[in-house]
């Protein structure tokens, strides 16, 4: 009779045993396999940056939300530092298309100092062509204070910022509820040349030492208001005078 309650009871602690080992199991395991979740909040990706230089932005829900405009990266056109209260990722070299090629890109880049390379040809196949962008600012073309520049290259400065923010074209302020990053003006190719990128240009911009030879690769210009098709009135835009701009961050 002893023997067999000792033979119940030896069974029940092996039943439990197994039991606990089994928990314990899941738990290990389940630990992990959460770790995994793809629906979870994951702050490596909080800043992600996609191909268009677009951020996405994920909420408390962990849903990636690309739409609402909350670009965190921003390029400090003609300058190699950022704003306060923002950090430098890169400085860079400003570069395009050719003034005179009707194809290619149209965007203007901040392009690496540093370039590394994939697959390469070295003989010239002439496809895309990229050059660096040269100030054509020289004092016929106003702006008196970027005619030192004249026929200097461009530097610029990938910046992050970790608010919302927009280029506000036209004005060096920024709307209620938003301070200034920088404010300069608008630059663009020659308006009878061919297409390239308006972009806010630092109002103290900087050149690249060294660079004042005219290359006339990519070329920036002042941008002037023209009336009649523009709003022009004593509290508004003028005829010929430079329109500023500014990059303006959510407070
Ligand atoms: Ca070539
Ligand atoms: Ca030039
Ligand atoms: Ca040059
Ligand atoms: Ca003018």
């Amino acid at each position: 009779m002893e023997i067999k309650i000792n033979i119940k009871k030896r069974y029940f602690q092996i039943l439990l045993i197994v039991f606990l080992i089994g928990i314990f199991s899941f738990y290990v395991t389940g630990y992990h396999a959460g770790s995994f979740d793809p629906n979870a909040p994951n702050h490596e990706l909080l800043q992600i940056i996609d191909q268009n230089g677009v951020s996405i932005d994920q909420d408390e829900d962990g849903v990636i939300d690309k739409a609402n405009n909350a670009g965190n990266i921003f390029i400090r056109w003609g300058r190699t530092t950022c704003p306060m209260n923002t950090e430098l990722i890169y400085d860079g070299l400003v570069a395009g298309g050719h003034y005179q090629h009707s194809g290619g890109g149209s965007n203007t880049l901040c392009l690496s100092k540093n370039p590394t390379w994939l697959n390469y040809d070295d003989g010239s196949q002439n496809g895309n062509l990229l050059y660096g962008t040269e100030y054509q600012t020289n004092p016929s073309f106003g702006l008196e204070v970027f005619n030192s520049l004249y026929d200097f290259d461009a530097p610029c400065a990938v910046c992050l910022v970790e608010a919302p923010f927009f280029m506000h074209p036209g004005s060096k302020e920024c709307p209620s509820g938003w301070t200034v990053l920088y404010e300069g003006y608008l630059m663009s190719e020659h308006f009878t040349y061919q297409k390239s990128e308006t972009v806010c240009v630092d109002k103290e911009a900087e050149s690249i030492a060294g660079s004042g030879t005219n290359s006339n690769g990519n070329l920036w210009y002042p941008t002037e208001a023209e009336c009649g098709s523009l709003p022009c009135s004593s509290e508004g835009y003028v005829q010929d005078r430079e329109i500023t701009c500014s990059v303006c961050v959510k407070n």
